[in-house]
């Protein structure tokens, strides 16, 4: 067989045996086909073992991937200046004439895709070594489990793998050829000689092959674009999920304590930089997970778990006062990479981190000074607003040991939130699963912020927090979640949060540390353990329950004038609310009639409570129920 000649002669003494051993022709194969195309002078095949993964912290550090910082086991790495972020124009989706994805989705025809990218890697890995991983999505050996396997050139990459992902060697061992895996090939391409960043990201390709659920990644670094199991891997997950009918969400997990020790868990999806991880991480509650999950039904119940087993998350504003528990794990030993942060003397900082930033160091443009501008004259920020920490949810002290439950947890309630300054009040509940989907998951909106580029405060419809990374047209993808919730025997609570509602002054009418209160009166919905208040848009909370929530979990007051304030309904914006999500559906192809039916009921409730009490409406008008 020619493929064993040329695996023989690349990989790494002993390291043939290694992969032979898993008995999976594929594989060979597939390492074979890349080792010769992309041309590595040596192939590394990473078992689950410990100095395996001691092998890839340090070759990260040898290669200058990444540089020791002075808290032991604390390590920076920078990508290029113009790759800190997903690319979402380079991120195509192979197609055939057959395959209907919809007008939204970035794609390019199969055969053309595959050409550029193969002329890509040819030779691309001259000279360095190629590092063959094996990991799970989801806890290993559980219903949820997807296998998965990576061929990258970064250490780096390699390196947050094994923080983010559970190792599954082993069972690929076990499985032989009985095993269905997602494949990625990833290669940073020509470095920098210094900086060892992607020299080449005008070449910068990330091409999603659903035929062969393989995903191609080149010339450049950042996680996004290169940590297959990330972003890549949703998108494969969303095509199987349609499949197979279970969903692959952009979701946090979350366990809310109730009274008498009760364990809730909670899911809920926000887009980027809307307080997703600040919500999962609040005092007093448990993390599961960030920032993916998957839903299965059984038993008439949906249950979820984590895809991931570790964070990357955005480091701006992490401060020792409002996330004392991620700033921690980010100042003591243990293991972290701090991606595209300032290093002065070997101590990493940035924005909003609570002390004074240095004015030189190390970041993300090199050697950096205040003042010092790109070429486009633009000043270059201490850090980069995107800059990210890499660590082990098993590092933070919150984390819930129902991670790694490979039956997951049973999912109680799902929270839907964007950046909304004048519509949706601080905390409400749907009347039903239908109603939730379709006027919260659904009609999600988020107005654009100022990291990112263009115009503050528009508003963009973002389905479920998931339009980045949809792989499926968009009314096949509605249609199968508002189905997967139908036949449960009991439907999780649906719920909106909006942390960002604004008063007529512009200032914002509720403070971080309240949706503590929210969550723990959405905790006590689901079990009808308080009443509410019953509005065109859903159930509110009644004044007394918030202000005893405040009192015990925040010791604060919470006078009735407030309440008033946060929770009156605003009719006018949610009336244009509802015309903006209706064009938006009516546009798009395969929309289930019950979306429109709902959105028109919803429109009637509204105008006639208009009709009753006008434009703004005290909670207090409506029944209690
Ligand atoms: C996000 O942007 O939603 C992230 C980070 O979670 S990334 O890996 O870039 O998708
Ligand atoms: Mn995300």
């Amino acid at each position: 067989m020619k493929e064993v000649e040329i695996l023989r002669e690349r990989l790494k003494p002993g390291h043939f045996e290694r992969l032979s051993s898993l008995g999976n022709k594929e594989i060979l194969k597939f390492v074979a086909r890349y080792t010769e195309l992309c041309n590595p002078a040596s192939v590394f095949v990473r078992t689950d073992s410990e100095e395996d993964t001691e092998y890839i912290r340090r070759k990260a550090i040898e290669l200058k991937e990444e540089h020791k910082l002075k808290v032991q086991g604390h390590t920076a790495h920078f990508d290029g200046y113009y790759d800190q972020a997903r690319d979402k124009k380079n991120t195509k989706f192979l197609v055939t004439p057959d395959m209907t994805l919809g007008p939204r989705l970035n794609s390019i025809e199969r055969n053309e895709g595959l050409e550029e990218i193969h002329s890509l890697l040819k030779d691309i890995m001259k000279g360095r070594e190629m590092f063959v991983l094996f990991l799970c999505l989801g806890p290993i050996n559980s219903e949820f489990s997807i296998y998965a396997m990576q061929l990258t050139d970064s250490a780096y990459v390699a390196h947050s793998e094994d923080i983010l992902y559970r190792p599954a060697f082993s069972v690929f061992e076990k499985k032989g050829e009985d095993i269905e895996f997602f494949k990625y090939v990833h290669s940073a391409g020509e470095l920098e000689e210094e900086r060892k960043t992607s020299k080449n990201v005008d070449k910068r390709r990330i091409y999603v092959d659903f035929q062969e659920d393989t995903v191609y990644s080149v010339n450049t670094q950042y996680a996004g674009n290169t940590v297959g199991f990330k972003k890549l891997a949703l998108r494969l997950a969303i095509r199987k999920a349609l499949r197979e009918k279970w969903l692959a969400e952009h979701m946090f997990v979350m366990r809310v304590n109730g009274p008498n020790q009760r364990k809730s868990y909670f899911l809920g999806a926000f887009p980027s930089m809307c307080g997703k991880t600040s919500t999962c991480m609040v005092k007093g509650e448990n993390i599961i997970g960030d920032d993916l999950a998957y839903l299965r039904r059984r038993e008439g119940n949906i249950f979820a778990v984590n895809v991931e087993r570790g964070i990357f998350g955005i480091i701006k504003d992490v401060n020792a006062k409002d996330d004392p528990l991620i700033w921690e794990a980010l100042t003591t030993p243990g293991e972290v990479i701090f991606s595209n942060i300032l290093v002065k003397d070997g101590i990493p900082y940035w924005q909003g981190d609570g002390r004074e930033m240095p004015s030189e160091g190390m970041n993300f443009s090199g050697q950096w000074y205040r003042g010092k501008k790109d070429a486009e004259g633009k000043e270059i920020p201490p850090s980069h607003p995107n800059a990210r920490y890499t660590i082990r949810l098993s590092s933070l002290k919150n984390c819930d040991p129902a991670l790694e439950d490979p039956q997951g947890v049973k999912v109680n309630g799902i929270i839907y939130g964007g950046r909304d300054s004048d519509t949706w009040p601080p905390v409400f509940e749907s009347f039903d699963w239908e109603h939730g989907i379709v006027t919260m998951g659904a009609s999600l909106e988020s107005e654009t912020t100022a990291a990112t580029l263009g115009e503050e405060g528009v508003r963009k419809f973002n389905i479920m927090a998931i339009l980045d990374f949809l792989s499926v047209p968009l009314g096949k993808y509605l249609s199968n979640y508002l189905d997967f919730g139908k036949s449960l025997i009991s439907q999780p609570t649906i719920f909106g949060v909006n942390y960002f509602l604004k008063g007529p002054d512009g200032e914002f009418l509720t403070d971080k540390q309240a949706k503590r209160v929210w969550l723990k009166w959405m905790e006590l919905r689901t079990y009808r353990d308080v009443g509410a208040v019953k509005t065109p848009i859903g159930f509110l909370p009644l004044y007394e329950d918030l202000k005893n929530l405040f009192h015990t979990i925040l010791a604060q007051e919470y006078t009735e004038t407030e309440y008033t304030e946060q929770f009156s309904l605003r009719v006018p914006q949610n009336l244009s609310k509802i015309e903006r999500i209706t064009d938006i559906y009516k546009n798009t192809k395969d929309i289930p009639e019950v979306v429109f039916e709902i959105l028109r009921q919803q429109k009637l409730r509204l105008q006639e409570a208009q009709d009753k009490f006008g434009d703004f409406i005290p909670p207090q008008k409506f029944d209690v129920v």
